[in-house]
């Protein structure tokens, strides 16, 4: 699928399309293989708040990892929809605060600030990787301004999205705003940016058009196969 993307290099991991997977045998799973193999470096694993915050697969994660004192940097992002179905439905406590009950440190942070949440994933993961008492959660919060995916149309289930998640909301328009205000960039500066990212997006848009379609393996290949 288009969001199933691997860097083996970089060490990243694909996001499995059974929802909350990840977390116990590719998470926690890996963070106890590491320790196991004596290997340096700490486990991240990302989710969304209905994708696997609601499955039992969460609590088992939180819990293993954090009996076993294992280095996994879990993040929530909870942008208040899983699919059609708003937190409220999903549980009546927040993310962050199930931490408490296995045992390991939470913290909530606006997920739309990429400032604010580099700091707090920055004061995790230098608790996670100190070994000092193993997991820690995050809960990004933030909001979904779109469809879960191309099949779906919030319109049937929720008005007024744009108002609610508030334009003013966008990462990009609050991490520009940020780095103008702190001083790490000029407003030209961020024009000039602006300007540079939409060039090379459109042009790698161009490129990939001229790619063509995948071709069906047609019936005979199929056939063969099975045979
Ligand atoms: C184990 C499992 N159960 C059900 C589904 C069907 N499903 C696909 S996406 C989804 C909810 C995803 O919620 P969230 O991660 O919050 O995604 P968002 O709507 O924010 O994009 C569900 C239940 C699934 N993929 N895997
Ligand atoms: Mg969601």
């Amino acid at each position: 699928m288009p969001s199933h993307l691997m860097a083996t290099e970089g060490n990243f991991f694909s996001v499995p399309s059974p929802v909350g997977t990840n977390l116990p045998p590719l998470a926690v799973g890996s963070a106890y293989a590491r320790r196991y193999r004596k290997l340096p470096g700490i486990v991240a694993a990302t989710f969304g708040d209905g994708g696997a915050s609601s499955t039992p697969d969460f609590h088992a994660a939180m819990n293993f990892a954090s009996v076993y004192n294992l280095p996994v940097l879990f993040v929530c992002e909870n942008n208040r929809w899983a699919i059609s179905l708003p937190y409220e439905k999903q549980s009546k406590v927040e993310v962050w605060k199930k931490a408490e009950a296995y045992g390991m440190p939470g913290a909530k942070v606006d997920g739309n600030d990429f400032i604010r949440t580099y700091r707090v994933c920055r004061e995790a993961v230098e608790y996670v990787r100190s070994g000092r008492g193993g997991p820690y959660l995050v809960e990004a919060v933030s909001y979904r301004m779109g469809p879960h995916s191309t099949s779906d149309d919030p319109s049937k289930y929720r008005d007024n999205a744009i108002e609610e998640g508030g334009s003013d909301q966008d990462p990009l328009v609050i991490a520009e705003k940020s780095l103008i205000a702190l001083g790490y960039i000029t407003k030209e500066k961020s024009e000039k940016l602006w300007e540079e990212a939409k060039k090379l997006v459109d042009s790698r848009f161009e490129e990939l058009e001229k790619v063509p379609a995948p071709q069906s393996r047609g019936r005979s290949s199929m056939t063969s196969t099975r045979r």
